[in-house]
């Protein structure tokens, strides 16, 4: 018998002739862990990944910011700007890069601009080189403020579209939003993909229209999450159309509600003329480390493990359904998590099917589940209120007249549609006499931005940071019994939020656990 063709195996350096150098973001240190662990590894655990992080040739590492500062202040006993400042000294020859939430911050409501600027000059002088910012609403007037401040302090000013899906959303809408980001001197876009919705054929659409649209030299970042199985594809096509850099997570925190692998995409490109001149033999060394560590934080692992193609219709972001589960069994309606799946759509369109991502996410999930467990809009959270009358921004559709009706008898406020920040005066005086009188605060700009972000956290933290960061190396009971009782305070924590509420003329109490 005739010996059967042999098909060759690509190599690295393939036959066809290098086409193009595609840059690589490494998300290990930020939204790795963030999307599979909590957001809780410790910088302790890090370290020993950064010097082969730093030679591997990523275009990027994102270490910092989204969820990073609020857990470090609240579970680690972590100051985030020592492991900023760490990574700075650690990586010298990185970029290193952040996720901003806009006019948010790092934390979950507007702050003034005096407090935005402050907090990127700081962070620039800490050692931050890219910052991707984003608004969840992809109102841009959100944004202006912190790019603005990026561009002052001469770093690299990333804008972000929010990807998601809806009747109104459409690829010539996010060109549109891509010319304002340019408009506003932003050096990159980044394409946000947080549920893994980006299937390959618009990912391919998006970039070449927004290439064809806004430049073929503006430089576009593709961040996709692997929650929904499809998303390494799309990063193919996207390449394929022109994306500059992906973000990708070394494999052993990867996928789930996370991110396709970094190695993956080394070997998916193998053959295509494509090519990442990332360092394998870095690489494995990056892979070993956290595949040494990710034991330590099983406790907190994501129940999604696999594939959830279910998001392709609810939209939630693989993080948020685990959250919703437990929300409704400390309700006793463990059993209902269909019925707040089916409304969590309807919500988004009442509201003007603003993208699912933070803040939006938690506050249109929490509805949800209210509507479920009370009926529809019988009780609007505060959050949610605010959304309908416009304090978070504006929203691509029309907010439902009547529930925004709801809104304002419920909250006596009035609807906007100014930027919100416009309405605030100037915050930062105010912050800095608060913090002084704060037990362990060192007089520093970094701890008054800690406490203007965490305002509930922050004393209790700056009081005990003296005794280190802990979490590591800790008994897993212990730490679930140390989380229980620390998670309270600003902003969503895992930890129930307790409502009063009367309905029929009779008080209830309700507890929800926020997502
Ligand atoms: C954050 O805001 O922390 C995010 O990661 C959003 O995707
Ligand atoms: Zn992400």
């Amino acid at each position: 018998m005739a010996d059967a063709a042999v098909i060759p195996a690509p190599q690295d350096t393939s036959p066809a002739p290098v086409r193009r150098e595609v840059g690589v973001t490494e998300l290990a240190l930020r939204d790795a862990h963030q999307s599979l662990m909590a957001t809780r590894m410790a910088l302790e655990d890090m370290v020993g990944a950064c010097e082969d992080i730093d030679a591997a040739g990523y275009w990027s590492v994102e270490c910092w910011g989204g969820a990073t500062y609020d857990a470090c202040i609240r579970f680690l006993n972590e100051d985030p700007w020592v492991r900023l400042r760490t990574f700075r000294e650690l990586m010298p020859n990185s970029r290193l890069q952040m996720l901003l939430r806009g006019q948010n911050l790092l934390g979950y409501r507007h702050y003034s601009d005096d407090v935005v600027n402050r907090f990127v000059e700081k962070s620039a002088a800490n050692g931050m080189d890219v910052y991707r910012v984003f608004d969840a609403l992809n109102d841009t007037r959100n944004v202006r403020e912190a790019i603005a401040a990026v561009r002052r302090v001469g770093k690299h000013a990333q804008g972000t579209l929010c990807y998601t899906e809806s009747p109104l959303h459409t690829i010539e809408g996010y060109v549109a939003q891509a010319h304002e980001l340019m408009e506003l001197g932003c050096d990159s876009l980044c394409i946000k993909d947080m549920a893994a919705l980006l299937r390959p054929q618009p990912a391919f659409d998006l970039v070449r229209a927004i290439k064809e649209g806004v430049g073929e030299d503006v430089r576009v970042h593709v961040h996709c999450h692997a929650t929904t199985g499809v998303t390494l594809v799309s990063l193919m096509k996207a390449i394929e159309a022109g994306a500059d850099v992906v973000d990708t997570a070394i494999s052993s925190v990867s996928m789930g509600p996370g991110h396709n692998p970094t190695e993956s995409l080394v070997e998916m490109l193998a053959g295509t003329g494509f090519t990442t001149h990332l360092d394998d033999e870095r690489l494995r060394r990056v892979k070993d480390h956290f595949a040494r560590v990710r034991p330590r934080y099983t406790e907190f692992m994501s129940a999604i493990t696999g594939v959830e193609t279910e998001i392709f219709s609810s939209q939630i972001p693989g993080g948020m359904i685990s959250n919703m589960e437990s929300q409704l069994r400390q309700q006793g309606a463990g059993d209902r998590l269909r019925e707040v799946l089916a409304e969590v759509p309807r919500v988004r369109e009442a509201a003007g099917f603003p993208p699912l991502v933070t803040p939006s996410s938690q506050i249109v999930g929490t509805q949800a589940v209210f509507n479920v467990l009370m009926g529809p809009y019988k009780v609007l959270t505060a959050e949610f209120a605010d959304l309908m009358l416009g304090y978070y921004g504006q929203t691509l559709g029309e907010r439902n007249p009547k529930i925004v009706a709801m809104a304002r008898a419920q909250t006596k406020k009035e609807p906007i549609d100014v930027r919100p920040a416009d309405l605030l005066a100037p915050e930062w005086d105010g912050l800095v006499a608060a913090t002084a009188d704060l037990d362990g605060a060192d007089g520093s700009d970094e701890d008054v931005l800690t406490h203007a972000m965490f305002p509930g956290v922050a004393p209790g933290f700056l009081a005990q940071r003296h005794e280190g960061p802990r979490n590591v190396g800790r008994d897993p009971g212990e730490l679930a019994a140390e989380r229980l009782a620390r998670e309270a305070g600003d902003g969503p924590s895992t930890a129930p939020v307790h409502y009063s509420v009367t309905l029929d003329g009779k008080a209830h109490q309700v507890a929800v656990q926020r997502v």
